[in-house]
């Protein structure tokens, strides 16, 4: 194959001799342009519903640094606040949720039609991002996967352990698999929205697969995954689609094909060597390079990112972090791991 978006090419499964490159949280506080656009918001949730605003956020590192693909500047906790759960962000500690715990909470979540009058901006974002973006760069549109978004609606909050979700599910099945259903349904009308608005690929986010061990993995992270891919797909075919189960070990091997996604991304738990055997065999990866590397930045950086490359070098690869760039990452790191990876 010759020519076309880099990224699209390693989706279609290309091996690449030089991998595209973006990083998760690529628009974030690390950088000083960032900041002052969030500034000028106000705070975070005005800066993910106005427009014009979480476009240009997500244009800045393209900008700065070429990456091959953009993400929209969004959040995962956008759906269940468009479900109806209240949302906020309490500074320097993270988001707050109403808590959803009884069959009555559940009642009173809009159904997954009723969604988009809140998202609606979110939507215009990804018209503006379509239109702004530089020709060989890939946008890609994401949310979170349901038992991720699951955690947060449950406990009203980011958990260590997702105790509060864990013990739902134990204590009433039903409720928890009910919840599940009507997440994984908004998130295809979220995600199809995205789509027919101009993203190209998306990532489904899901941070915390890690805590679901064997059957609860499949039914709760794979399935639901599977389910969501398997009908965007039939409404946009040839979409290409990344999922992370993070931390999923060894639930990482045969991900791609129980769940149809063209691409998996590891997280720093897994070594680029056996991933490459273990995974990639299966199709694209993503991955893996340790986001602490951002801080410290030199030589360690750089030869780091060289044996993820050299890795992953047989077969189809992104080139990323295993999870977010940091807010204390040196914007100077990029550019290191940029020459690392680009030659
Ligand atoms: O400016 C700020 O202070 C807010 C920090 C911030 C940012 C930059 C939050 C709050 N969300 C985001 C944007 C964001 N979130 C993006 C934008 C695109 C990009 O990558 O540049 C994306 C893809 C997300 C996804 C997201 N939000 C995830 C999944 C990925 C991951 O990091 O594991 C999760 C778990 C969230 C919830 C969330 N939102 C924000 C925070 C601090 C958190 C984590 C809360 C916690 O559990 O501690």
């Amino acid at each position: 194959m010759d020519g076309g978006k880099t990224i699209l090419r390693a989706l279609a499964g290309e091996r690449q001799a030089v991998p595209p490159v973006w990083l998760m949280r690529q628009a974030g506080r690390y950088l000083p342009e960032y900041r002052a656009t969030r500034a000028q918001a106000g705070d975070f949730l005005k800066l993910c519903y106005t427009p014009e605003l979480a476009a240009e956020v997500t244009l800045q590192p393209i900008r700065r640094f070429g990456f091959d693909a953009a993400i929209l500047f969004a959040d995962i906790l956008l759906l269940p606040q468009a479900l109806g759960a209240e949302l906020w962000f309490e500074t320097g500690e993270g988001p707050r949720l109403s808590t959803l715990t009884t069959a009555r909470d559940l009642a009173r979540l809009k159904g997954k039609d009723d969604i988009h009058a809140t998202l609606a901006p979110v939507y215009e974002t990804v018209r503006i991002l379509a239109r702004a973006l530089p020709r060989e760069t890939t946008l890609i549109g994401f949310a979170g996967a349901p038992w991720t978004v699951a955690t947060y609606m449950i406990a009203g909050r980011g958990t260590k352990d997702q105790g509060p979700a864990h013990a739902l599910m134990r204590a009433d099945p039903a409720l928890f698999d009910a919840l599940m259903a009507r997440l994984t349904e908004a998130t295809v009308e979220y995600l199809s929205m995205q789509v027919q608005a101009g993203a190209e690929v998306v990532k489904l986010f899901d941070s915390w697969a890690g805590s679901l061990k064997g059957e609860a993995f499949s039914r709760y992270a794979v399935a639901p995954t599977r389910a969501i891919i398997a009908e965007l797909k039939a409404r946009h075919p040839g979409l290409p689609v990344i999922a992370f189960p993070r931390e999923a070990g060894q639930g990482y091997v045969g991900f791609h094909a129980a769940t149809g996604a063209d691409c998996v991304a590891l997280d720093t738990s897994v070594s680029a060597g056996w991933a490459a055997e273990h995974v990639q065999r299966h199709g694209c990866v993503q991955g893996n390079l340790d986001p602490r590397l951002m801080v410290t930045g030199g030589e360690a950086l750089a030869e780091a990112a060289r044996a993820i490359v050299r890795a992953f070098a047989k077969g189809p690869h992104i080139f990323n972090l295993g999870h977010g760039i940091a807010p204390d990452a040196d914007p100077a790191n990029v550019e290191v791991l940029l020459r690392a990876v680009r030659g």
